[in-house]
């Protein structure tokens, strides 16, 4: 009967929605499928029904889902449904689409297809109940864990009997279709026995791979995944490509096997029990270049690093062989090799040819031991591949990280890296992320590590499907290892592959899992790998015969004996040094000339123009455009240049002369203190502008980019230097909100930032802005952690850098232009700079903090640079340059001796002459209590003391506090700091003061003193008088004309 079925499709409806909804209010849905809640409409039909029908057609009432049985076609709901029919009858179009295509597909068909015509309503419900639970749950079922130790409870909802089927109904006929669905609702299905329906539901949805996607509120992307896995025949590969998996799986697991007898007890952190991962990965990668990819970056941990270096990314194998061993390159004897780092943390990039006979590019990332860090750094860098290569659609650049299951989940940059993902400044169009799901972290149990049912959980709350395989099934792993690049290529977002495997070894190999493990390696010593078994599956089918198999064992056998003989002459042929942009650029051994950063006055009166104007028509908030306008008066008049305007002056002249500028934080838009406003915001339409967007004509929308950032730490930071790892010709910078924050990216900097170039040779010349300052704001707002920073850099305390022979030996020798270079304390600076892991500066004035900036680009090499940035001197009336100490003309303020640069040391501003035997006290100090020093030094007359601005803390400038020292012989010598004692600079710069003055005869430890607070656990008070009461204490005590007692 056509009702039965008219009405089934309703009730299938309203059922879906209940099992979505959990039971609660069910609500109606609108054609464009916008949901409203149900108290809005009258009734949960799809409401295009009543769309042309409201008037005539009979309203029926509510009928609770478990109340509806046939007979519920007695009521009014039946009347209804007759005069839908009949209307459909007189005119099709008069009726909602779905109901068309209903009335069509169905009516008439009943009585051609006698095995369905005895399907009642309450079995399509049921039907459809089933197919759902299956599309839900069906993964709890799968046979995910290669061990057969998990212990799951299968969902009620899967069993027949729940639904009240029973054998007999097996071979009954069913249909299933329901309208803009696919896969088995689809509509298009033919009519099917339960049996087969069930077969298909288990071998779709409980076999090797458990799927995880209901979660996804989108139907086209869940009917585009049923589309695939709910096929009406269960997909299979040929022959010839069982042989390609066979022999991708064969690569991986005697790659293990030889290392393991070769190095039996070095620590490899191989992938035994998972080998499956690098055949999954390598058809993932052709598949994904099938699909447009060009280019991959990856991170992954120690498990099975070296296996996928070797195997997916071609590493040559006589290197992995060679470095396996210890053995240095010989070419490398005598360069800056840096510390190094254990073989397992080594990153590296090659050309990888794919099956489908194209080019794939592959970068691994180097990373440290903390798991999961290197998250962001990926995703910043695929990103950055994007900008430079034009990869508007992100189709050629892709993502791809690899986890652990006890880290995937434990680890909140995960959480962190994954929430960028839909980000529009930060957005990859997707990573494709595979866990390598051993089932134990270290020596613990899932059951310890988290509290989600899978380790993959966490992705669910960015609607990526994830897909749980069996690691012994290589077919399966390959299938959704596809699946997943298909998915990325079509939907521009993340997916997960979650790979349920074992470990067949300890944590590492030396370790005895049995101590905390028995149960399960007790299972594991008895169990095949997925290798055998795979062989034992073609060779039952025939697919493969045993002289084959034998075949590719020898081959690669054979070529891993060649590749090991090869290693013992390996010799590098070049350093594996700075990649393509780089090429150029100077290694630390290798002297870079010291450019000036002045620029034109003509440009910058240009581009100060181009970027203070705002669009006709646009209205402003009045205080930004008294901003603007007094910028305009800036460029306008030459003077009173402040921090914000200074900082736009360095991003636009470095725009103009080519490079990419690009700036991420919290609130860095407007600024956390709003003194940046680089984005303007129109007050009657809310539309945006950046001026900096229009410095040059057809500028690239990206070229300057300047974003609000997800409120993560770690996550952010890591993204940008990640970015500004890519290309050295940009300027790539975070900013915290307050510096203070900053901690939470510790890793970044401790393990990355600080210590990158050392252990792996990677350069970058990321800018970090930590907000910090005395300012009363108490303990969290006041500090950005400076010494935490100085602690970190290897610029030796004991040592003033001396001149090496050879090196100026080698500068003569060589024909790189070098200007300026006229004493040897230049080449003292340049070696010392380029030496040392990173710079420190807390700068005082906008024309410093202009060049400091335009120096990162403005020279051959890249460092980190660490910005104590200014809070209260945004708006300070004395923090102000001119644009004659931008420019580079000569005599003008700003140009010295050597041309128009970043100042490191600001000597005293009055006009002191080279020595100076009247001044009683030279206080050094940094950052804005020099203002603070200042205006007291004023107030008290106190001609004779002399305030010098160390504004690069590290590198230390060795060479200019000497030439202050001498300057000031008879002067007492102070450290001023706001910071306790215990934090800024002091136990920084003490050492290297001593130094100092040990080198010029000036005495030693005792003769340091020190002004500042008093040692302390909290970084300040959260009183605001008692910091104006030790703040001014601070401040009189430096000036005072009594001496300063030693130590404090
Ligand atoms: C942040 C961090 N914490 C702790 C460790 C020490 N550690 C190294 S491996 C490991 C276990 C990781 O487990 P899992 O993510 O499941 O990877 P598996 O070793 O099992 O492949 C731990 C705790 C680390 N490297 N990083
Ligand atoms: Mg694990």
């Amino acid at each position: 009967m056509a009702w039965l079925r008219v009405a089934s499709s309703i009730t299938k409806h309203d059922a879906i929605r209940k099992n979505l909804y959990g039971g609660r209010a069910l609500y109606c849905v609108k054609r464009t499928t916008t949901v409203l809640p149900s108290t809005c409409r009258i009734r949960n039909f799809h409401t295009t029904v009543f769309k042309s029908k409201e008037q005539t057609a009979p309203v029926p009432r509510p009928v609770p889902l478990s109340k509806l049985t046939d007979n519920f076609l007695d009521g009014t709901s039946s009347v209804y449904l007759e005069e839908l029919q009949r209307a459909w009858e007189a005119d099709p179009n008069s009726v909602d689409e779905s109901w068309d295509n209903f009335f069509r597909n169905f009516v008439g068909q009943a009585s051609t297809s006698p095995g369905i015509s005895g399907q009642t309503i309450q079995e399509s419900m049921q039907l459809l109940l089933l197919v759902r639970a299956y599309q839900v749950s069906g993964h709890m079922k799968a046979k995910l864990d290669p061990l057969g130790l998990e212990e799951r409870k299968v969902p009620d909802e899967l069993d027949l009997a729940f639904y009240g089927f029973t054998e007999a109904d097996l071979d009954r006929e069913f249909f299933l279709g329901v309208w803009k669905m696919s896969g088995f609702l689809s509509e298009n299905r033919p009519v099917q026995t339960l049996r087969s329906i069930l077969t298909r539901l288990e071998q779709a949805y409980c076999g090797s791979i458990g799927y995880e996607y209901m979660h996804i509120p989108d139907r086209e992307k869940c009917n585009w995944l049923r589309d695939r896995i709910e096929t009406l025949t269960r997909t299979e590969y040929n022959r010839e490509r069982r042989e390609v998996i066979f022999d991708r799986l064969a690569w991986s697991t005697l790659f293990e096997n030889f290392l393991a007898t070769k190095w039996t007890s070095a620590k490899r952190f191989g992938l035994e029990g998972g080998e499956s991962i690098i055949p999954g990965m390598k058809e993932m990668f052709d598949r994904a270049s099938d699909l447009g990819v060009e280019s991959i970056v990856m991170g992954m941990a120690h498990r099975g690093r070296l296996n996928v270096l070797g195997n997916v990314v071609r590493k040559p194998l006589r290197q992995i062989f060679c470095e396996f061993s210890g053995g240095e390159p010989a070419d490398e004897v005598g360069l800056y090799t840096g510390t190094g780092d254990v073989k397992y943390h080594l990153g590296t990039s090659y050309d990888r040819p794919t099956r489908g006979g194209r080019r794939i590019h592959l970068s691994l990332l180097a990373n440290p031991s903390h798991l999961e860090a290197v998250n962001p750094l990926i995703v910043g860098k695929t990103r950055a591949k994007q900008y430079y290569s034009n990869d508007a659609g992100r189709v050629r650049n892709m993502g791809v990280l690899i986890h652990g299951d006890g880290s995937f989940a434990g680890q909140g940059v995960v959480y962190e890296t994954l929430h960028l993902s839909a980000l529009p400044n930060y957005t990859t169009g997707g990573s494709i992320h595979i866990v390598f799901n051993n089932q134990v972290a270290f020596t613990t149990d899932p059951k310890s590590g988290r509290s989600s049912q899978y380790c993959t959980d966490v992705a669910k709350a960015l609607n990526a499907p994830i897909f749980h395989v069996n690691g012994d099934d290589v077919e399966a792993v390959v299938h959704v290892c596809e699946l997943a690049a298909e998915w990325r290529q079509t939907f521009h977002s993340d997916v997960v592959v979650d790979l349920v495997c074992y470990r067949r070894f300890g944590h590492n190999e030396i370790d005895e899992p049995s101590f905390t493990q028995p149960k399960m390696y007790k299972v594991i010593r008895n169990h095949p790998s997925a290798l055998e078994i795979y062989q034992k599956k073609l060779l039952e089918s025939g697919e493969l015969t045993q002289e084959e198999i034998d075949k590719i064992h020898k081959k690669v056998t054979s070529i891993l004996n060649d590749e090991f003989l090869a290693s013992k002459d390996y010799v590098p042929k070049r350093r594996d040094w700075l990649s393509a942009y780089w090429s150029g650029f100077k290694s630390p051994e290798q002297i870079s000339r010291i450019r000036n950063t002045g620029v034109k006055p003509e440009i910058l009166k240009n581009v100060g123009k181009a970027i203070t104007i705002l669009p006709e028509n646009f209205t402003p908030h009045k205080a930004v455009k008294r901003i603007y306008e007094q910028r305009s008066q800036m460029v306008e008049t030459g003077e009173d240049i402040d921090w914000g305007f200074a900082e736009a002056l360095a991003f636009s002249t470095l725009i103009v002369e080519g490079n990419h500028v690009r700036l991420s934080g919290q609130d860095v838009e407007r600024g956390t203190f709003s003194h940046r406003h680089a984005v303007v915001h129109d007050q009657t339409t809310a539309e945006r502008y950046c001026p900096l967007d229009h410095v040059i004509m057809n500028q690239n929308e990206e070229m300057f980019t300047i974003s609000n950032s997800s409120l993560s730490e770690f996550g952010v930071l890591g993204f940008e230097l990640g970015y500004s790892m890519e290309n050295p010709n940009s300027l790539v910078i975070w900013e915290a909100q307050f510096g203070d924050f900053a901690n939470g990216a510790q890793v970044i900097f401790d393990n990355f930032l600080s210590s990158g170039e050392s252990k792996w040779l990677r350069q970058t010349g990321l800018v970090v802005l930590l907000p910090h300052g005395y300012d009363g704001q108490g303990p969290e707002h006041s500090s950005g952690r400076l010494e935490r920073f100085l602690q970190m850099a290897d610029d030796h305390p004991y040592t003033i850098p001396e001149m090496d022979p050879t090196l100026r030996k080698q500068i003569q020798e060589c024909n790189w232009q070098i200007v300026n270079v006229t004493t040897p304390a230049n080449f003292t600076l340049r070696k010392q700079i380029q030496e040392c892991n990173w710079q420190i500066v807390n700068v005082t004035t906008p024309a410093n903090f202009f060049h400091v900036l335009r120096r990162q680009i403005h020279r051959d090499f890249r460092k980190p640079l660490i910005v104590m940035s200014p809070k209260n001197l945004l708006r300070s009336k004395v923090c102000r340059s001119n644009l004659s100490e931008f420019d580079d003309v000569q005599g003008h303020p700003g140009f010295d001796k050597q041309g128009t640069r970043f100042k490191r040391l600001i000597k005293d501003q009055n006009n002191h002459s080279d020595v100076e035997g009247g001044i009683r006290r030279l206080v050094l100090c940094s950052g804005k209590v020099y203002y603070e020093l200042d205006e007291q030094r004023t107030k008290e007359d106190a001609k004779d003391v002399a305030l010098c601005r160390v504004e690069q803390l590290c590198p230390f400038p060795y060479d200019l506090v000497q030439r202050e020292l001498k300057r000031y012989p008879n002067a007492e010598v102070v450290w001023c700091q706001e910071e306790p004692m215990n934090m800024g600079g002091y136990t920084y710069i003490l050492p290297r003061l001593i130094t100092s003055m040990k080198a010029v005869g000036r005495g030693g430890y005792e003769d340091v003193k020190y002004v500042g607070r008093a040692p302390s656990a909290a970084t300040a008070t959260g009183f605001l008088k008692v910091h104006l009461k030790e703040q001014a204490e601070l401040v009189q005590k430096a000036i005072q004309r009594e001496p300063i007692n030693f130590p404090y």
